[in-house]
């Protein structure tokens, strides 16, 4: 792999990930694709920036002759509570998008496609506790709508075009660096944010709400051993589970309270608590375990002392 275009790269995960990719494959060689955000310093810094709409195919086609890209990761979406207010939004960036993606990428000939999936493919009639890898998917947003079918696309680009396309089922993912937006998991991070500016937390879920969550580090290291898996060696491309930890807010909430024991939470439940309810408390990944090594490093207590220790630290320099 030469050249790597990152579309969404000032998204929550698109930052930090075309950072790390930066470090390991060299800062001219990973081109962040971003569209409307002002990329941070960071991110114009360390490599090229380019704007990059994939619903706009002559932008997108040039952006890809200019760097002569050879692969791309596609972190453009919109998730799954913004989603619900706009559902042709949500289908035309997640599938238009993902179609445009695929078929740039087959006309380039490129040599490898990531394209994250959630575990937002689940729905009610899922089993609930370590959702296996092969299992129902009847999700109930739009959102999980599109998964599935990006899931389904990207197998199918595989084995109709033997293409390289692989991507994991996300669960709600921890960060300190740039904030989510639009997701049900939203709460999981805004939390800590809370917890360090003024000691209490109103939350959109009840206290019970238990969901599959993984901190940033666990998520980069889990997007980079996948890219780097031996293809070969994958029985699965488009849909792995990643698990890392379970925990209900109020447990979040308990583990916020280790360090800063005056911490309160009050619980105000929204629509997102029944996109909430119908999602998995936990996943099965021996799949992803079995076939590319996945293997995570984070709870919930050496999460929670890591996200208080650099947002207290950015909160003191009067950076949030
Ligand atoms: C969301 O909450 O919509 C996302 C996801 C789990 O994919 N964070």
């Amino acid at each position: 792999m030469k050249k790597i275009l990152v579309i969404g790269s000032a998204g929550q995960i698109g930052s930090e990930l075309t950072l790390a990719l930066r470090d390991i494959y060299g800062g001219e060689n990973v081109i962040a694709g971003i569209r409307k955000t002002k990329p941070s310093e960071k991110l114009s810094e360390t490599g090229p920036v380019e704007v990059v709409d994939a619903l706009d195919m002559d932008n997108f086609v040039s952006v890809v002759k200019k760097h002569n890209v050879d692969a791309i990761i596609n972190m453009a979406a919109i998730l799954s509570a913004t989603g619900e207010k706009n559902p042709m939004l949500a289908w035309d960036v997640n599938m238009n998008g993902l179609i445009n993606v695929l078929e740039v990428a087959r006309e380039f000939e490129m040599k490898q496609v990531l394209v994250p999936s959630s575990i937002a493919v689940f729905g009610p009639t899922t089993p609930r506790d370590n959702t296996p890898q092969e299992t129902v998917l009847k999700p109930t947003t739009i959102y999980g709508v599109t998964k599935v079918a990006g899931e389904l696309l990207g197998d199918y680009y595989v084995k109709r075009y033997g293409m390289d396309v692989r991507g994991l089922r996300y669960p709600g993912i921890i960060s300190n660096e740039t904030l989510p937006g639009g997701g049900t998991t939203d709460y999981a991070v805004a939390i800590y944010y809370e917890a360090i500016k003024n000691k209490k937390y109103t939350c959109f879920v009840n206290a019970e709400t238990r969901l599959p969550m993984m901190y940033m580090p666990d998520c980069l290291k889990a997007t980079i051993d996948l890219m780097q898996a031996d293809f070969s060696k994958l029985r699965h491309h488009s849909d792995f589970n990643v698990g890392a930890m379970s925990f209900s807010v109020a447990e979040l909430a308990e583990s916020i309270k280790k360090h800063i024991p005056e911490f309160e939470i009050k619980y105000e439940p929204d629509y997102r608590q029944e996109i909430a309810d119908s999602w998995p408390n936990s996943v099965d990944d021996s799949a992803a375990r079995q076939e590319w090594g996945w293997e995570p490093e984070y709870d919930l207590d050496a999460m929670t002392k890591d996200m208080l220790e650099v947002i207290g630290d950015k909160h003191k320099k009067g950076l949030i």
